[in-house]
């Protein structure tokens, strides 16, 4: 008999993470936080209209996870296969692994470690960040794309129905990828420049970044070509500007971890593009050289 009600595991109590806990509890799904200690926690979530909620989620400890049907994976790229490595224990064939980061590169590994498992790949627009500990603040309200990379046999409409409700709306594709690389491009860009140049996403619109981005993107542009989504530098170089104007006032993920002193996601974004490039036997000069500067930015 199918159970109606999906169990949710979510990994971590990152920004996303506590934004995924809120709609949880808003729809009234049984969830839990995945966390490296079992300590009870509450979250105070500021919605991006004022409106102030607490979280109360339940929680286990990632070294021994209760039940669950779907696991989550807001966290950085680089922190995914320790996550993965950690629930090997409680992780069995039948259970959806959600995949839900900036970047490209995860899923082989992931495919790898579990290839029995159905998967989701995902990327979101939502905006959030947290002052402190468990206070989460929506910057933006997003969307989400999803689909599958590993289809599930048993109950893929019930788990399709419960990820939709997780950061809605929700559109799922038959090819993910090119949502997946889509994202990338933008990142690519977005992300390194704000880093590096210590500005907002929206100071990008300056005159003196335009020819810069395109060389991004026209690197970027053949990559995807290559790989089987054919596209161009203008198209890309458009929806980076669409980009930087609906997020202006932002700092991106990487200029906060820069400025944070936290670890990069740049061996996801950049770096996935300049490992397919090398593959394919095309010169990414402009990508190398934004991996070089967060890399030393990095050691700071
Ligand atoms: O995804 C983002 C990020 O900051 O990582 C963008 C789209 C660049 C928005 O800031």
């Amino acid at each position: 008999m199918i159970n109606p009600k999906v169990k949710v595991a979510v990994v971590g109590k990152g920004a996303i993470g506590s934004l995924i806990a809120y709609s949880c509890q808003q729809q009234k799904l049984d969830f839990q936080l995945l966390l490296k200690n079992n300590n009870t926690i509450t979250l105070d979530v500021e919605k991006i209209d004022g409106e102030k909620i607490r979280v109360y989620p339940s929680s286990s400890d990632i070294n021994d996870a209760a039940d669950f049907d779907i696991v989550v994976f807001p966290i950085k790229a680089y922190q995914v296969l320790g996550a993965l490595q950690q629930l090997s224990q409680s992780v069995r064939p039948k259970h959806t692994l959600v995949l839900l980061h900036n970047g490209m590169g995860t899923i082989e590994q992931v495919k790898a470690l579990y290839p029995n498992n159905p998967i989701v790949a995902a990327t979101t627009s939502y905006g959030a960040f947290k002052p402190t500990d468990t206070n989460v603040k929506e910057t933006g309200l997003g969307k989400t794309h999803l689909g599958w990379v590993s289809k599930c046999r048993n109950n893929a409409i019930l788990i399709e129905s419960t990820i939709s409700k997780l950061l809605p709306p929700s559109t799922w594709h038959q090819d993910i990828q090119l949502a997946l690389w889509k994202k990338l491009a933008i990142n690519s860009v977005i992300n390194p420049l704000t880093a590096i140049n210590n500005i907002t996403n929206g100071e990008l619109v300056n005159i003196k970044f335009h020819k810069l981005i395109h060389t991004i993107c026209s690197e970027v542009s053949q990559v995807m070509t290559s790989v089987g989504y054919p596209t161009n530098s203008d198209t890309l170089q458009q929806s980076v500007l669409r980009v930087i104007e609906a997020t202006a006032n932002n700092y991106s993920s990487m200029h906060q971890d820069i400025t944070f002193k936290r670890q990069s996601e740049i061996e996801f974004i950049n770096g996935y593009v300049i490992k397919k490039g090398r593959e394919l036997n095309i010169p990414v000069p402009e990508n190398q050289l934004l991996f070089n500067k967060i890399k030393e930015l990095e050691k700071i």
